[in-house]
């Protein structure tokens, strides 16, 4: 049996319930056998597959808060400080009810080699809580970041794990995660990223995820002659990252016709008003009928069990910025028989295993989150700098970084695709190229 088959039955039998992981394990190790081929003995003596699907650390605790009625919540915290070979640890905190150790493991496996992809110093990290942000009052989810800050400052720091936003974790939860741990360890430093900009924010940080993911996407249709503007786009999700990636396609002269929720989803063939969907959604934070109800051109459609949703529309590009698994087979089979010629992953891992085969089996360019959506943990990254230089750069200046990093991650998942895989198969070129740098600094680092 080869190594990596080794190392994948070890992975499976030891974490046999966390789906999610091992999902994320196999597709990285199925797709860096030619590094490990090359290199076999010495990886196999040193462990190396082993060691890096092994979290350095792992965190779980208790967080209790109160709520309005005076009543004791109890949720549970994590942070998965994954691999610190190049960086400190570095990675979002996902809030919502689905988190579990096997979802944030698998995000945290995924963060090392998109880390490694940037280019900069960092680290791959994740945490979480089963807490759901829905329908609390804002100071329900002050009391719940104050407590679960209250005990992950202990773990964290500017020069250890700095945390960032994910589902469910944004520029108000940042605030208050922020206050309680300088009151706590009575430092004012870069510890967490995404934070507002009058307390060591960074310009274009709220933006980048989704800005990054069109910039790649943008380097990848024209490396194969294709050109953006005129092409018609569905996007899931109407997030963070979905919201600025419908912004950004925009200004590239694309017309975006979907977005979705939890509970719905909007087919808007005139081109979504993002605007108006930033007020929904960032200022109301509320459901996507009241998008409907005040744009006539929107359809809106409630989402069912089996309902294939904003995929099932017919687009030239799909960009899946949800969450994980929400494009399966089926879907990849619906966005293909519609003549799709291009997907980039703006949420991690949104594309089953057997989607993402389907769509390379076909042709159709596909570009995997570790490198599509790096642009928001660079964004952070370049935050990080501001803050030890305490500066702050305009927002030109991170952009133009934020679209050199995209086109370079672009250039070297590219190059790594043609010299070890295949043409195009930008899934292993992005593997690879996140690997050998994280590898190599293992490796230089002795048995640690
Ligand atoms: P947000 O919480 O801002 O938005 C998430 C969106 O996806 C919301 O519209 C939400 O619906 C919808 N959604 C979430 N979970 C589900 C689910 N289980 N089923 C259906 N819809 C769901 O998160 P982000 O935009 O920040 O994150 C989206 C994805 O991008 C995640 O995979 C995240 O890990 C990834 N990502 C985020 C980065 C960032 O900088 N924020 C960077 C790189 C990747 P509703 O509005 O109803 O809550
Ligand atoms: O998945 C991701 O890359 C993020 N949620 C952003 C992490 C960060 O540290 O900015």
């Amino acid at each position: 049996m080869s190594y990596v088959d080794e190392v994948l039955e070890r992975v499976k039998a030891q974490n046999a319930n966390e789906p999610e992981f091992l999902q994320a394990v196999d597709e990285v190790l199925n797709t860096i056998r030619p590094v490990v081929e090359e290199n076999e003995e010495k990886f196999k003596r040193d462990a190396l597959l082993e060691r890096i699907t092994e979290p350095e650390r792992q965190i779980k605790f208790r967080v209790p808060w109160v709520d309005d009625k005076g009543q004791v919540q109890v949720n549970v915290g994590y942070r998965v400080q994954f691999n610190s070979a190049i960086g400190p640890y570095k990675g979002g905190i996902r809030l919502h009810p689905s988190v579990n150790i096997g979802i944030i493991k698998f995000l945290g496996f995924e963060q090392i080699f998109k880390n490694s992809l940037t280019g900069l110093p960092i680290g791959g990290g994740k945490g979480g809580s089963n807490f759901d942000p829905k329908g609390k009052s804002d100071r329900e989810i002050m009391a719940f970041c104050q407590s679960f800050m209250t005990e992950l400052c202990k773990h964290i720091g500017a020069d250890t794990d700095v945390p960032a936003g994910d589902i469910g974790t944004g520029a108000r939860e940042i605030g208050y995660m922020f206050g309680q741990y300088k009151r706590i360890r009575n430092l004012y430093e870069g510890v967490l990223t995404g934070k507002g900009l009058s307390y060591g924010g960074s310009l274009a940080r709220t933006e980048a995820t989704g800005y990054g993911l069109l910039y790649f996407t943008n380097e990848m249709l024209k490396a194969n002659n294709i050109d953006i503007a005129g092409k018609t786009i569905a996007v899931s999700g109407a997030g963070n990252v979905a919201i600025y990636a419908i912004q950004k396609a925009q200004q590239l002269g694309a017309k975006v016709v979907t977005c979705s929720d939890s509970t719905g989803w909007i087919y808007d063939p005139e081109g979504i008003d993002v605007e108006l969907l930033r007020e929904v959604k960032e200022v109301k934070r509320a459901r996507l009928t009241e998008y409907a109800a005040a744009r006539s051109s929107a359809q809106y459609h409630e989402k069912k069990n089996g309902e294939h949703g904003v995929w099932t529309v017919k687009v030239d590009i799909a960009l899946p910025c949800a969450t994980q698994n929400e494009l399966d087979l089926e879907d990849a089979k619906a966005l293909v028989a519609n003549g799709v010629i291009a997907v980039a992953e703006g949420a991690n891992m949104p594309t089953t295993l057997e989607a993402t085969k389907y769509f390379q089996d076909n042709k159709v360019l596909f570009a995997p989150g570790k490198a599509s959506n790096a642009g928001g943990v660079a964004t952070s990254a370049l935050e990080m700098s501001q803050n030890s230089e305490r500066l702050s750069w305009t927002f030109e200046e991170v952009d133009a970084k934020l679209q050199g990093i995209m086109a370079n991650i672009f250039k070297n998942v590219d190059a790594a695709s043609k010299k070890y895989a295949t043409e195009r198969d930008y899934v292993s070129g992005a593997n690879i190229a996140g690997f050998l740098k994280v590898v190599d600094a293992m490796q230089a680092q002795g048995i640690v």
